[in-house]
Parts: C-alpha cells; sequence; structure tokens
C-alpha cells in the first residue's frame, strides 16, 4: 500500500501525513449577479468556514468561481472581491486554501493570508500563477485537467487514465519545481470530473496508488460529484454515504487529503479508513 510520509508546515497548525487532512469547502459564488459578492454572501461564507473549522476541517479552501462542467468564467475583480474578505476572516483561525486559476487571485489571497493556492488546472491555465506561489513560498495542490471548465468534458479521451494523468502531473510537478516552488510544498489531484467521465473517475480512485508514486502527497475531491449521483440515483445534497465511500477507497489507495462539503459526515468515515489503513500489515 502507498504510505505518505511527511509533515506539512503551515503557520499556525503541522499535519502529520500519517493521517488523513481534511479540507473543507467554503464556496463564495453568489447565484445571482453582484459586483463582487454581498456583505450577505461574504458573512455567510465567513460564518460557514467557522462552522467547517468547529467540525474539525484542517483547512478550508475558499472559492469564488464555480469550475464545474461548462461553467463560466468569473472576472478578477469579481472573483478577488468574493473571496478577499472571507480569506481574511477565516486566516485569523484555521490555515487557508484559495481556489483559484487566476495568478492575480491567488497573489492577493496569499497577501490576505491564505498559505495554500489549489489550481484545478495545475498552473496551466495562467501562466504567471506557479511563480506568484513561487514568490509566497506557498504551497499549491496542482489538479489534473485537460481545457478549460467550459469545454473540458470534450477532452475526457483517454486509452490509459490513470497513466495519462500521471504523465500530465508529472509534467506539471516539473512545471512548478521550474518556477520555483518547493518540492516539499507541491500536492497532485487527479481532478475528479475534470475532462473525466464517470468510468475514469472510477479508474483513477482505484487507481490512486499509481498516482501518489509520484511522490507527491494526494489530494482528492469526490464529495458530492455527479459520478456518485449517477451511480446512486441521489441528488447532489443526498451523497455524504457515497462520498463517504468514495473517500474511504481514495484513503487506502493513499489519499493524503480529502476535499469535502460536509466535515461533520466524512470525519467518522475518515477516522475508519485512516484505523484500516494504519491496521494494513506490512
Ligand atoms: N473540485 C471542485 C473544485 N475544486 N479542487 C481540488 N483540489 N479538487 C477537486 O476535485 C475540486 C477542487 C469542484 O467541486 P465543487 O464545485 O463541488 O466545489
Amino acid at each position: 500500500m502507498a504510505q505518505v510520509v511527511g509533515t506539512l508546515t503551515f503557520r499556525r497548525a503541522t499535519f502529520d501525513l500519517s493521517r488523513t487532512i481534511v479540507m473543507g469547502v467554503v464556496n463564495v459564488t453568489p447565484d445571482s449577479f453582484s459586483d463582487g459578492g454581498s456583505y450577505a454572501d461574504t458573512a455567510q461564507a465567513i460564518a460557514h468556514g467557522g462552522a467547517l473549522v468547529a467540525e474539525g476541517a484542517d483547512i478550508v479552501d475558499v472559492g469564488g468561481e464555480s469550475t464545474r462542467p461548462g461553467a463560466a468564467a468569473v472576472p478578477v475583480k469579481e472573483e478577488a472581491a468574493r473571496v478577499l474578505p472571507v480569506v481574511r476572516a477565516l486566516a485569523g483561525a484555521v490555515t487557508v486554501s484559495v481556489d483559484t486559476y487566476k495568478a492575480a487571485v491567488a497573489a492577493a489571497a496569499l497577501d490576505a493570508g491564505a498559505e495554500i493556492v489549489n489550481d484545478v488546472s495545475g498552473g496551466a491555465l495562467d501562466p504567471e500563477l506557479l511563480a506568484v506561489v513561487a514568490r509566497h513560498r506557498a504551497y499549491v495542490v496542482l489538479g489534473h485537467m485537460r481545457g478549460t471548465p467550459a469545454e473540458m468534458q470534450g477532452h475526457a479521451r483517454y486509452t490509459d487514465v490513470v497513466r495519462e494523468v500521471k504523465s500530465e502531473l508529472s509534467e506539471r510537478i516539473d512545471a512548478a519545481i521550474a518556477a520555483g516552488v518547493a518540492g516539499t510544498h507541491i500536492l497532485v489531484d487527479p481532478g475528479l470530473g475534470f475532462a473525466k467521465s464517470g468510468a475514469h473517475n472510477l479508474s483513477l480512485l482505484a487507481g490512486l496508488a499509481e498516482i501518489a508514486a509520484l511522490g507527491m502527497p494526494v489530494v482528492v475531491g469526490a464529495s458530492r460529484k455527479s459520478f456518485l449521483g449517477a451511480l446512486t440515483g441521489r441528488d447532489a445534497g443526498e451523497r455524504e454515504t457515497a462520498t463517504a465511500a468514495a473517500n474511504t477507497a481514495a484513503i487506502l489507495n493513499g489519499a493524503a487529503m480529502v476535499r469535502v462539503h460536509d466535515v461533520r459526515t466524512q470525519k467518522d468515515a475518515i477516522a475508519v479508513a485512516d484505523a484500516i489503513k494504519r491496521a494494513v500489515r506490512a
């Protein structure tokens, strides 16, 4: 079994990778049009982040643009206005990650107290992003994707999805190191749902140990995704049991961190998965 060793060191916490790190999702994506996040959206997102911390989130991941398949891009000014007050407020209490592929948003969020840039494109969509991470000596999550969120599903064609995702992530690791990011500060994510079919997501969960063999901690974001809906017939709000099963598989196959919406529920499944992982005989 893939065993992740080492630690992730932040201002207010050091995480030992012998247990699964829990990243809670804080989306600041108002449904109605607004010029950069209303006070109500901001206050609600901060309160939600605080609740996730109380439930045991190790990290909160703040995002201001939906990257769901077909989603439209949000201008930098609006995305920054959504995420910055939330990052600033939560960074006083917890380790904060910013979910963005835009260098300008990442830079502003790191200045506001974020310590991780979670880029679903692995630094591919904005050529400046990896240099921003390097300059701030921040951590980066390099997600695997092809194309842009608007048209990525058209690129979901693989002969061997695990091998190809691993090789393309390896190229993104090389790009991050070439930009000056410390190897100890790089995490990778197979990008479930990003230029992937449901079958691809399942192959990646089953073959995750090969991705972990890249030597970087692996992040997995299965939470509530549509492939779980396809398997269970459940709507997004009713996919916590399905998420727990996917997280358990991910953890037993080498995931170091899981990105989840419902921290309270998933913590129980993670505790069990971690205990089984520890009990596996060498
Ligand atoms: N998925 C979404 C957004 N950000 N970040 C990482 N590292 N991994 C993911 O799988 C991921 C992500 C989309 O999911 P959401 O819209 O439910 O937050």
